[in-house]
């Protein structure tokens, strides 16, 4: 049998504006777990893992009209359809990490079914998890998976194998197999105990060089790539809190998993022995909540030799800190820790983030952050339904105030009611939507959510504020410091995307509209 994961090409601007988003790639652990996953389980099956992103092409789409074709990262769709027509899979392992990218997903779901009917198509990801019974529905998707996907997807290719229907919790074939889920809308499914029992993930079946060399130049996700061979790593699943605007768990449940100690350093160890790797990207849904797992990863670090840089880009808990721990953390390696508070009212974090964060230690961590001369950035989220005006207006003037004090680098969001949160369930049920479907609520990139104390327009205009006075601060800094100003310039003629981004904030901080 032979089974090929796709990850389909990125779609990085629809005519209709409603995606807009810079290229970038990321080595595929989705898949690869799974990979890894199967040959643990001596599946003898022939396995390919093809990333349509990986060729690195920009372009519009051919066979549209102007006015219709998207802007595409990655291989045509010629080219996708003759990588299945030349591999001739029986099964196609689709897989799909953000909803804005699922007619990606979709459309090379129809193309395998175009160009190689007789394969069976199964689909994964965080969409697929929210969405099942839309996504069942999907003519040319014969299998959804919800939830984790290394042993789901064991038990369909063996079904497929045996001649019979697939059919377990969380795999979903037919309207009927939906029962099967647990009424717990964010975590329908029974997610997998024992995290060692995954090995570590095939990094041998994608050509990591070539993430390397992509996302040194320009294509990270990230606006500035640290390291030249800079890799993201897991080292937990799940997250038992509950924020409202946060999807996690349909995909990896409340129940926080860790890895052991002797399989972070051997995944380190891997890493290193076989891609010399230099960077870090911890991206685990919550990093800190176990703080003695997490010392024992600084313990991992720090045996390092020489020491590998690390962040967490991917934000961290604001108190789980103290000095000790934050001059450990920069020994280790760190380059900066990014902590998510989303809010500088305590009211709106209790009551409307809903988020378990007691504020009054934040100032402390901040203190500290620039006492040990570890860089410290912090998330937050503007634009939440029950947030009223003078608290987004305060929340600003914190995070600007904070950026001055002690150099901590803020990131605005406006909320976006992700599928799969609760944050989406009280938009929807509230109508709070504006000038969008109830089924694309989720693809913009500007405010739709009103309420009776805001509108998308006010949100707006917060957000042009906020990072207008950030770029001054920023603008600043940089004047002040003649290193950051030299790293700047160096990293805007190799990066155009950090140029071009650098550039568009500057121009939005200079002319933004005042409303
Ligand atoms: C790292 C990360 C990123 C990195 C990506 C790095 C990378 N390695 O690819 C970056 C920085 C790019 C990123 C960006 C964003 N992210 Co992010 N990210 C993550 C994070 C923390 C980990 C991803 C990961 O590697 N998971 C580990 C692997 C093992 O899980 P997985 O890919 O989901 O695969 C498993 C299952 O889903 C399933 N599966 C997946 N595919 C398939 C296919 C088949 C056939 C089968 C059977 C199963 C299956 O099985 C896999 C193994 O168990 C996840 C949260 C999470 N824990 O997953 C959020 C997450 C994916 N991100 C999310 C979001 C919202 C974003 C942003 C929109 C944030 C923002 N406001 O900018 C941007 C998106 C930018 C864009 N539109 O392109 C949401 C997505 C929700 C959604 N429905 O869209 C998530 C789920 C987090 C959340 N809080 O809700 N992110
Ligand atoms: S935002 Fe972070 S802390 Fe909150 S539920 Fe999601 S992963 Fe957990």
């Amino acid at each position: 049998m032979k089974l090929l994961f796709i990850i389909p090409p990125q779609i990085t601007k629809s005519p209709d504006n409603k995606v807009d988003y810079k290229p970038y790639i990321t080595i595929p652990l989705g898949s690869l777990y799974m990979a890894a996953y199967l040959r643990s389980q001596d599946w003898q099956g022939e396995m390919k893992v093809y990333d349509a992103r990986l060729s690195g092409n920009l372009h519009k789409e051919e066979d549209k009209e102007e006015d219709a074709a998207r802007t595409i990262f990655g291989d045509t769709w010629q080219t996708v359809a003759k990588t299945i027509t030349d591999y001739q899979p029986d099964v196609i392992a689709i897989s799909n990490m953000f909803s804005v990218q699922i007619n990606a997903a979709l459309d090379t779901a129809k193309l395998c079914k175009e160009v190689y009917p007789s394969a069976t198509t199964v689909l994964g990801g965080p969409h697929a998890s929210t969405f099942p019974s839309e996504m069942v529905e999907n003519e040319h998707l014969d299998y959804i998976v919800v939830g984790e996907g290394e042993q789901r997807l064991q038990i369909i290719l063996e079904s497929i194998e045996k001649g019979e229907k697939p059919s377990g919790q969380g795999i979903i074939g037919c309207k009927e197999d939906l029962t099967l889920l647990k009424p717990n809308k964010r975590a329908p499914i029974r997610f997998i105990n024992d995290i060692d029992s995954i090995p570590i993930p095939a990094y041998d079946l994608v050509d990591v060089e070539r993430y390397f060399h992509l996302q040194s130049n320009g294509c990270s996700p990230r606006v500035r790539e640290y390291g030249k061979r800079a890799v993201t790593l897991l080292t937990s699943r799940g997250c038992p809190h509950q924020c409202i605007f946060c999807s996690v768990q349909t995909t990896m449940g409340y129940r926080f998993r860790h890895h052991s100690t002797e399989y972070i350093r051997a995944h380190i160890k891997h890493l290193r022995d076989n891609y010399d790797i230099d960077y870090i990207h911890f991206e685990d849904d919550n990093f800190t909540h176990d703080i003695e797992s997490y010392e024992k990863v600084l313990d991992i670090l720090l045996e390092q030799k020489p020491l590998i840089k690390w962040d967490t880009p991917n934000g961290v808990r604001a108190d789980s800190w103290n000095l000790e721990r934050i001059r450990k953390t920069k020994e280790s390696g760190a380059q900066y820790l990014c902590i998510a508070l989303e809010s500088s009212v305590q009211r709106v974090i209790d009551e409307v983030v809903k988020k378990k964060l007691d504020l009054s230690q934040v100032e402390d961590v901040m203190k500290a952050c620039k006492e040990v001369g570890l860089s410290l950035q912090a998330f937050y989220i503007i634009g939440l339904p029950g947030e009223r005006e003078d608290e987004i207006r305060y929340n600003v003037d914190y995070a600007i105030d904070k950026y001055e004090r002690y150099g901590v680098y803020p990131t605005f969001s406006i909320a976006n009611p992700l599928p799969g949160t609760e944050l989406y369930d009280i938009v929807m049920d509230n109508k709070l939507f504006t000038g969008f479907s109830p089924k694309e609520v989720h693809k913009s990139n500007n405010p739709i959510i009103t309420t009776d104390e805001f509108s998308p327009d006010f949100i707006q205009s917060m957000y042009d504020e906020a990072v207008k006075r950030k770029t001054f601060v920023t603008i600043k800094y940089m004047l002040t410091s003649p290193k950051q100003f030299i790293e700047f310039i160096a990293r805007s003629l190799k990066n155009k995307w950090f140029f071009t981004t650098l550039a568009k904030a500057t121009f939005r901080a200079v002319f933004a509209r005042a409303r």
